[in-house]
């Protein structure tokens, strides 16, 4: 058969789909998925701007944040309502292996991308009410729940001292001793970065440091881990941060903070059922 005889009955549209010259539709419909469907907010505008961190895309998470924000949407409801059902989701995807590790970085920036917008809203109030040292633990890259943390720490008049992420155990406690906190926040999302949490409590202990309590929180971590080392209370959500600190300025320690830790930040927290 001749080239062009060939060219007449090849199945054109066949291969352009086969070699992805074009294509046959989206390769994925995470809105579709039954463990996204779960978390997927139904109502506007928070589907959209969990639908924009699913599909990474930084541009349009902060013009739907914009849109929010404009129409009266409280930035905190963005945040929890909208972009963290998004990371919720995504999370789902990356743990079926639908998601991989560059989809939850373009994720990840598109969350940060909006969040942005979020905290300029908050504001930051002018009064500082006492400081605040927070740090990923040693090794550990994630910092969104962090930035939350220090976010509302500081819309709530806080001075929050930022160490960054995959902070050294040393730097911490250097930190701590430098500004002397009223509180102390640790952020760890792998079970291989968490026990970053006791060696600082310990250390801060052999060294005759203490602070009135030592926020943790974090994906991996889990209020049983976090009750089994002195001065730490298990952090739920980014938002309890400053109600814990705001606890410690009024002279709470931090065995009182865990035994109250549903009357203090105000709301029914399933993880402290039974202390409620
Ligand atoms: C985004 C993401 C990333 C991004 C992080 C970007 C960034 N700048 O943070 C990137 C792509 C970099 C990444 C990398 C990796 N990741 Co990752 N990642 C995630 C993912 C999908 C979401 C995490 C997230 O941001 N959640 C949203 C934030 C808001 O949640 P959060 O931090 O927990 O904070 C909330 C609360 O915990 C609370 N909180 C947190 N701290 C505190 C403190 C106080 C005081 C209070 C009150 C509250 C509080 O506030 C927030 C809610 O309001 C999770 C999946 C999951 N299920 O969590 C995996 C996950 C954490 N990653 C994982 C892994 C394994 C990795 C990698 C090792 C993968 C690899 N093979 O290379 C690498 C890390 C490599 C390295 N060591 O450098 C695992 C960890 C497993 C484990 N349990 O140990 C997870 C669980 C995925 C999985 N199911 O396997 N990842």
């Amino acid at each position: 058969m001749s080239l062009m005889d060939w060219a007449k009955k090849a199945d054109f549209d066949m291969i352009f789909k086969r070699y992805n010259v074009i294509i046959e539709g989206p390769a994925i419909k995470p809105e579709d998925d039954p463990d996204v469907k779960k978390v997927l907010p139904k109502d506007e505008p928070f589907k959209s701007l969990a639908m924009a961190v699913i599909f990474g895309d930084a541009e349009k998470a902060v013009q739907a944040a914009k849109s929010a924000l404009d129409s009266g949407t409280p930035p905190l409801d963005v945040i929890e309502k909208g972009l963290s059902k998004g990371m919720d989701a995504v999370s789902a995807l990356y743990a079926k292996a639908a998601y991989f590790l560059p989809d939850i970085m373009l994720s990840a920036d598109a969350m940060t991308a909006a969040m942005a917008l979020a905290e300029q809203k908050l504001g930051r109030a002018r009064e500082k009410k006492g400081t605040v040292v927070s740090f990923v633990a040693e090794g550990d890259p994630h910092d969104i729940g962090k930035n939350l943390v220090v976010m509302f720490l500081k819309a709530n008049g806080f001075e929050a001292v930022d160490l960054g992420r995959d902070v050294p155990d040393k730097e911490v406690i250097e930190a701590v001793k430098k500004y002397k906190p009223v509180m102390l926040t640790g952020t760890a999302l792998m079970t291989t970065t968490m026990t970053a949490f006791p060696r600082v409590a310990k250390a801060l202990q052999e060294q005759g440091v203490s602070v009135p309590v030592f926020g943790c929180g974090g994906g991996a971590v889990k209020r049983d881990f976090v009750e089994s080392y002195d001065m730490g209370v298990y952090g739920v959500k980014a938002f309890h941060a400053p109600k814990l600190a705001e606890a410690a300025l009024a002279g709470k320690s931090w065995k009182d903070i865990r035994k109250e830790y549903p009357k203090i930040v105000g709301e029914f927290v399933s993880e402290y059922a039974d202390r409620m």
